[in-house]
């Protein structure tokens, strides 16, 4: 089995890779990545010699129509992820998240390769902060950001080159992830890495925010379960069932870190900002028979402010341009 991951020098395809070198030793694996500034080769680096990787761009119809001939199955990763980042500049959103993702399914239609699509929950919107509502996979799409909007728009491509095309493509919408090989833009590790660096935490407005929080380790299983038991042309949602409100997360990280509980700034809140994600992962669960295994938040947490201290050689180098961009947002 030949699969072709696109997307995987970032953050959950990277431990995609490590997931599958370690379970599922049966696929050969191709890496396609244009090293955005999201993107890290390092992160491929303890698998370098196990896979092939390839530099360029989901875009380059030329290049994915030559790496998709030759591959079973593509898992398509990339994507511009950060939706601080699609405020300040929407422009690579379209590009990669929309016309990358209609390249990859030209080839894949050509070739007969099957697709999974990898996206997210913010394609739903949000959720009331304090009810207890959730999103199942009939939920409508009603994106909020530029991010969401083009990540949405790519589930739609590829729902409509399902029922059109009849290509061999499922998808699923995971909700927020954890672990190692984070970029230092998202929550989890800025916040850690201020801590390392001497500044300090910074949360957006009151931190009443909530999000439903995933290890990648059991998002990248729940993957590999419909890669071998899911049914063409369907959708599933993945998530852990553990919300919590931002303020509680970063409280938790300043306390495993051994720091007062109080000691982050407020800086002002992110335009638009979504209120409360929760993902029904029903569906996933009786059908597939995925479970997180990762169910001891803190204890996750506090495996991934350790894999943070002992990897200053793989995020250090990010930090201070990432800390850059977001003093030009005023966050
Ligand atoms: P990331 O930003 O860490 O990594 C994205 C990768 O895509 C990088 O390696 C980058 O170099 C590459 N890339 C960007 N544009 C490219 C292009 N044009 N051609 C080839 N490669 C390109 O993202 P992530 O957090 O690992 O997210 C991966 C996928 O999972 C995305 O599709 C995202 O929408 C989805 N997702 C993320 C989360 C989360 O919590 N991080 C949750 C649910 C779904
Ligand atoms: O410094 C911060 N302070 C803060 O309070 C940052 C970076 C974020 N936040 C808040 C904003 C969000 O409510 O923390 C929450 C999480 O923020 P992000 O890590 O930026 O994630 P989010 O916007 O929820 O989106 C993530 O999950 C869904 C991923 O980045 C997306 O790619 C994925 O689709």
């Amino acid at each position: 089995m030949k699969l072709l991951a696109t997307g995987a020098a970032g953050f959950i395809g990277a431990n995609f890779v490590h997931y599958t070198m370690r379970n599922h030793p049966e696929f050969e694996v191709v890496v396609l990545d244009a090293l955005t500034y999201a993107g890290n080769q390092e992160s491929l680096k303890p698998v370098a010699d196990q896979i092939e990787f390839v530099h360029g761009d989901i875009c380059d119809a030329e290049l994915v129509d030559k790496l998709v001939a030759d591959v079973d199955v593509v898992v398509h990763f990339a994507a511009e992820s950060h939706v601080d980042n699609s405020l300040h500049d929407p422009e690579p959103f379209v590009r990669t998240n929309l016309v990358g993702t209609f390249t990859l399914l030209e080839a894949v239609r050509k070739h007969g390769a099957r697709l999974h699509h990898i996206s997210t929950d913010e394609v739903f919107g949000d959720l009331d902060l304090h009810g207890d509502d959730q999103f199942t996979e009939d939920t409508p799409y009603d994106p909020s950001s530029p991010y969401s909007a083009t990540k949405a728009g790519s589930d739609l491509l590829v729902r409509a080159w399902a029922r059109s095309f009849d290509i061999h493509a499922t998808m699923s919408n995971c909700a927020n992830n954890y672990g190692p090989y984070q970029h230092v833009e998202k929550f989890i590790p800025r916040q850690i890495t201020n801590v390392f660096t001497g500044a300090r935490p910074k949360l957006y407005g009151q931190g009443e925010n909530v999000r439903e929080w995933t290890h990648v380790d059991d998002h990248n299983e729940a993957v590999h379960l419909i890669l071998s038991k899911g049914k063409p042309g369907e959708t599933y949602l993945i998530g852990s069932g553990d919300e919590r409100a931002n303020k509680e997360i970063l409280e938790l990280t300043l306390e495993l870190l051994g720091e007062p509980a109080d000691a982050y700034d407020h800086v002002p809140d992110r335009p638009g900002h979504d209120l409360r994600y929760s993902n029904d992962s029903t569906k996933i669960r009786t059908q597939l028979g995925w479970e997180p295994k990762y169910g001891d938040f803190r204890a996750g947490l506090q495996a991934t402010i350790d894999w943070y201290r002992e990897n200053e050689w793989w995020w250090g180098p990010q930090k201070a341009a990432t800390e850059a961009r977001y003093s030009q947002l005023g966050r």
